[in-house]
């Protein structure tokens, strides 16, 4: 008995290993340790400060749920930007909707997302660089299929981008480096940086920086690996009694 519940714990984290890996980020207010600068924390801008990022990836889509503080139900602006580098091109450190952020290592894709209608509704743009300029590859109010926005969760916090795999040159295997970074409209810098655990900036007139970037790894499980891995470890587990 005690086997057979190994065996499933076994099988439930290759499962596992399919889902989503989950980048934590620093929270609060500068004064107190956290990455909200207190110009911005002060002002109440809890739907700025990013709490975590999870992705994942089935076949088709990457999928970004960016968590904040905040309700996102609770608030009508908030700008949410992931600067991505598939590493196709050199990149751009200028982009993501010509905020004054300075990606720092060159992005080769973008999305800009948002959160504006009272929290009601979500949407998104996935832009690409290639090599000399950027261009729109598809949007939400497009045709909605390299890009799209889920605001189902935005109770709590949580804002969910899909990006097409194919539409970002990806494959399994691949390595996507990539900052999420929270916003305002116009030439407004990254309030709050993924890749930063200090705060990125003291005012809305000043740039922000990218730190490191994180990395995810595409994973596309064959059809059928979950199932050759399961008959493989009853398999063994028949040998060993
Ligand atoms: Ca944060
Ligand atoms: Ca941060």
């Amino acid at each position: 008995m005690r086997k057979t519940l190994t065996a499933v714990a076994a099988l439930a984290m290759i499962a596992g290993a399919a889902h989503g890996d989950v980048y934590t980020d620093n929270s609060g207010s500068s004064d107190v340790g956290g990455d909200i600068h207190s110009f911005f924390f002060d002002q109440g801008f809890d739907h700025l400060d990013i709490a975590s990022v999870e992705v994942t990836n089935d076949a088709n889509f990457i999928y970004f749920d960016i968590s904040v503080v905040g309700d996102l139900d609770a608030t009508n602006w908030g700008k949410y930007l992931i600067g991505m580098d598939t590493g196709r091109n050199a990149g751009s450190n200028s982009g993501g909707w010509g905020r004054n952020i300075d990606w720092a290592s060159g992005i080769t894709d973008f999305v800009g997302s948002w959160a504006d209608d009272g929290g009601s509704g979500a949407g998104a743009e996935l832009h690409a660089w290639d090599g000399a300029a950027w261009g729109l590859t598809d949007a939400t109010y497009l045709a909605n299929t390299d890009v799209m926005a889920d605001d189902s969760n935005h109770a709590a916090g949580t804002q969910r981008i899909a990006v097409s795999l194919a539409a970002l040159g990806l494959g399994h295997g691949d390595v996507l480096l990539f900052d999420v970074a929270s916003t305002g409209g116009g030439f407004d810098p990254g309030v709050d940086h993924l890749s930063r655990a200090d705060f990125a900036t003291d005012d809305w007139a000043n740039q922000s920086m990218s730190g490191n970037y994180l990395a995810y790894t595409v994973n596309i499980p064959a059809p059928g690996s979950m199932a050759l891995l399961g008959l493989g470890g009853l398999v063994g587990l028949r040998r060993r009694r």
